[in-house]
């Protein structure tokens, strides 16, 4: 048994290094990722509201194409941002219920936004970028007025926090394996070892979901299937 403790537990501090620069390789190589979303203007009881008021990106930068529906049976509603200086861009206008419209905007940072070829400092919100609607935008303190942000996610920091666990894990496994070999063994042992390496798995499991989750593009789903095979002589 304790051998091929050591072995796997060598075997999950060696599999751990190639797994820790996958997401830097990846940033590296995939060109700025595109991110759709659709966002409703709507009266909730006598309130006007974004639904969501949150826009998560899981990263920067972004492109972000925002369609905005007027699901209003009265009101009219604007999707707009300003920059530091008041200026308004981008703006859907106002739009009537039922009206839609997109913009289409790069995050470049938390503090730089991209459109229509200018780069400037968009307006912030409490935690994010701030966007409101023309009309009801009223004192502009979210939760209040009809305004809301485009938040960066957590999820990077959540996956770097779940990785130190996951080295932390493996270490503790090697260290009882280590101590196991040279024969200070308890009763216990075992048991330990089994916790920490069920801990790594589980680790593992969880920051493979949120990577799945959040920083694989969608556009990746339907391109992966068979090549269309196209006959290039006449077929008769
Ligand atoms: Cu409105």
């Amino acid at each position: 048994m304790s051998r091929f403790a050591l072995i796997l537990a060598t075997f999950l501090v060696v599999a751990g290094i190639p797994l820790a620069g996958l997401a830097t390789v990846n940033a590296q190589t995939v060109p700025t990722p595109t991110l759709s979303v659709t966002v409703f203007g709507e009266t909730v009881g006598s309130r006007q509201v974004f639904a969501p008021d949150q826009i998560l990106i899981p990263q920067v930068p972004i492109q972000l194409v925002v369609t905005f529906h007027n699901n209003d049976t009265v009101m009219d509603h604007s999707f707009t941002m300003n920059d530091v200086n008041g200026t308004v861009h981008p703006n859907t206008g106002i739009l009537s219920p039922g009206q839609n419209a997109t913009v289409t905007l790069t995050v470049i940072t938390m503090t730089q936004v991209s459109f229509n070829g200018t780069t400037y400092t968009p307006e912030a919100g409490p935690s994010g970028i701030l966007f409101y609607c023309i009309p009801h935008r009223g004192t502009g303190i979210v939760g209040q007025g009809m305004v809301g942000q485009i938040i960066l996610s957590m999820a990077a920091l959540a996956i770097a926090g779940l990785v130190v666990g996951i080295v932390w894990f493996s270490i503790l496994t090697m260290i009882v394996a280590v101590q196991v070999l040279q024969g200070i063994e308890d009763a216990a042992a075992d048991s330990y070892m089994a916790i920490f390496m069920g801990m790594v798995f589980l680790l593992l499991a969880v920051a493979l979901d949120v990577y799945r989750k959040e920083f694989m593009p969608d556009e990746l789903i339907h391109k992966i299937r068979r090549p269309k095979i196209v006959l290039h002589l006449a077929f008769r």
